[in-house]
């Protein structure tokens, strides 16, 4: 679907007088604070959140799955939709995807089309936790940490195969999520299937291009129950250490156990170097996969502290970070679901730009917690969303992109165009 920008225009015309009266506000008083409001602008602009290509259509569990109509029904109608949250936000330039749920069938066209909608394609994601039609081996019991080496050799071609697919289409990294693990105590040597599981790593790694990398996502649990290869932080860790410089941890907020301190384990990842990217969601109990912001705003406003901490610091040496979304819409319209995602991360990322951090250090080095509170809270409590509005406005976007959604009944324009019962790719 493409947009129509006079209605973009027509839209922003009508909230322009109140959006300048918030943004004028805000932006006086943070540069009375000291803050170059230019370079903010500058910053929020650049930064780019990749949409998951498997997160188009809506999602389910095992209890069900409640279609809501017009959803893609193709990797070009998946690129349409993220070209559309684009041009809404101008804050979603890449898409992540999926093999084999999102085959390029012409990459060269695919890519084209993509470029049309001024998209990139960022990591590619491999998939050996379901069995594929005619596939000859099962991951039952495994993929790279197989007992069986034709297993493991299986699942080393289909990343291998993953990365031409991505190199086809001008994408720099190699997403894996190894579901891999065990149901029961003594099913499985945690060692062995380790050392198993990192042979098949540096098959994998052989094969990445110069520049690219290898992430490695981590997850407690879930498909299994007793224990999971690639568990934690220090699993991940581990791994990217012992395979080399283009090995990177990838942190998706919801694979975490409760309580966990997740902006800890993203300093300690950027204090090594090895931080690649993250997953962005949010939950409640456990890999919920909802709206990013929707449940604990204040950690992701603390995870955007560490990162800003560690990229404006000389001591930190980390590539540059994959910014990207992982959830899954079960009874939201997807489309909303992820514009608003995206607002909850840029806000978060604003809010992080504006911590007085001399203050805070001073602070800090003063052991003064109380103090150090009313910094970090006085950023927190900022509403900087005028300035991601003021950001959207000077790139050509909307002032209010669901606003602007609901106004213009995309949604029923889709359902009309695609019909309701449409089922698209992915989780
Ligand atoms: C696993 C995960 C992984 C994806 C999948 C869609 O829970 O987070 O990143 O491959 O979701
Ligand atoms: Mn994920």
């Amino acid at each position: 679907m493409i947009l129509d920008k006079s209605l973009l225009d027509q839209h922003n015309s009508q909230g322009n007088a109140l959006h300048q009266k918030k943004y004028g506000l805000l932006a006086s008083v943070l540069q009375d604070e000291g803050h170059n409001v230019n370079t903010i602008l500058e910053r929020l602009a650049a930064f780019q959140v990749a949409i998951p290509s498997w997160a188009l259509g809506t999602g389910g569990t095992r209890f069900g799955r409640f279609a809501g109509g017009g959803e893609p029904r193709s990797l070009e109608e998946k690129i349409e939709d993220v070209g559309l949250l684009h041009a809404l936000n101008q804050s979603s330039g890449a898409i992540s995807l999926h093999i084999p749920w999102d085959i390029p069938q012409n990459p060269k066209a695919i890519q084209q089309l993509a470029a049309s909608f001024e998209l990139k394609f960022d990591a590619v994601n491999s998939n050996t936790f379901q069995d594929q039609e005619n596939q000859d081996y099962s991951y039952k019991f495994g993929s790279l940490s197989h007992t069986d080496k034709a297993v493991r050799d299986q699942a080393i071609a289909h990343n291998v195969e993953v990365i031409r697919h991505g190199v086809e289409l001008g994408s720099k990294s190699l997403t894996i999520w190894l579901s891999d693990g065990t149901d029961f105590p003594g099913q499985q040597n945690f060692r062995r299937s380790f050392a198993r599981t990192l042979d098949s790593f540096e098959q994998i790694y052989a094969q990445l291009p110069a520049d690219w990398k290898v992430f490695i996502e981590y997850k407690p649990y879930e498909p299994h129950f007793y224990s999971t290869v690639v568990a934690d932080w220090g699993s991940s860790l581990l791994f990217c250490q012992k395979l080399g410089e283009k090995a990177l941890g990838l942190v998706d907020l919801g694979h975490h156990l409760p309580n966990t301190n997740i902006e800890q384990i993203v300093s300690r990842f950027l204090m090594e170097g090895k931080l690649g990217g993250f997953h962005f969601n949010d939950s409640k109990y456990g890999d919920d996969d909802l709206t990013v912001g929707a449940m604990r705003p204040y950690q992701l406003f603390l995870i955007f502290n560490e990162l800003v901490d560690g990229m404006t610091s000389s001591e930190i040496k980390n590539p540059e970070l994959s910014w990207m979304i992982d959830a899954s819409h079960n009874i939201k319209d997807p489309l909303e679901d992820l514009m608003q995602s995206v607002e909850a991360i840029m806000i978060a990322y604003a809010q992080a730009l504006i911590i007085n951090r001399p203050a805070l250090e001073k602070a800090q080095l003063q052991n003064d917690a109380t103090l150090a509170q009313e910094i970090l809270q006085n950023a927190y409590r900022t509403d900087v969303r005028p300035l991601l509005a003021e950001a959207r406005f000077k790139a050509g976007a909307a002032l209010n992109p669901v606003g602007f959604y609901r106004e213009q009944k995309i949604r029923k324009e889709l359902i009309k165009q695609r019909g309701e019962k449409t089922y698209s790719t992915g989780l």
